[in-house]
């Protein structure tokens, strides 16, 4: 089974167009997955404290072309969360925490820690591959440490636990090819 994996869209119509297109094009067969952080949220993490019932068009970038492009099934990011706190409203409630693909597990970086320098302390998941956005830095990471990725070549995953971060769809147009019966990921970027 082949899966898309994008995060980290932050409302961007033009960033996402373009991934979805290249998707298209080379990936055809896959199944798309959202990592969450589909939608930017005006009101920062401080000002979300204090911040109640306020309008879904005060609270969210939401342009009118951007959920139309929203086809696929996609955990819940941070964004979502602060946009329903912030707004009262449980528009994004629908959205899992996460999600079950075959041999791995899909969650949004923000429940978890990280470190200083944006490392992620990943949590052991079962399956023990996992994929995630948040930071927005794309990477392959094992026992806690990077490893060396070129986008557009496959990697063969050799052990059982990694965590890979897709990058951001916003402003980088990044996305990660799974491919689950060879064990393979790709980084890509449209
Ligand atoms: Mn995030």
């Amino acid at each position: 089974m082949k899966y898309a994996l994008l995060g980290d869209l932050h409302s961007s119509v033009e960033d996402t167009k373009a991934v979805l297109q290249q998707i298209k094009c080379c990936a055809s067969d896959a199944q798309i997955i959202g990592l969450g952080d589909l939608y930017e949220c005006h009101v920062g993490k401080r000002k979300a404290k204090i911040t109640r019932d306020i309008s879904i068009k005060r609270a969210a970038h939401m342009p009118k072309k951007f959920a139309p492009l929203l086809t696929f099934p996609s955990v819940r990011g941070n964004q979502e969360e602060r946009i329903m706190l912030v707004t009262g409203r449980n528009d994004f409630a629908h959205l899992p925490e996460k999600l079950l693909i075959d041999g791995a597990v899909v969650i949004h970086g923000h429940q978890w820690k990280w470190t200083k320098g944006w490392l992620p302390v990943l949590p052991k998941t079962d399956p023990p591959l996992v994929f995630f956005g948040h930071s927005h830095i794309a990477g392959l990471y094992r026992k806690g440490r990077p490893l060396p990725f070129s986008y557009g070549e496959p990697i063969l995953l050799k052990k059982k636990r990694y965590g890979i971060n897709a990058g951001a769809v916003s402003g980088a147009r990044e996305w990660v090819l799974y491919d689950s019966s060879a064990r393979t990921v790709t980084f890509m970027k449209a």
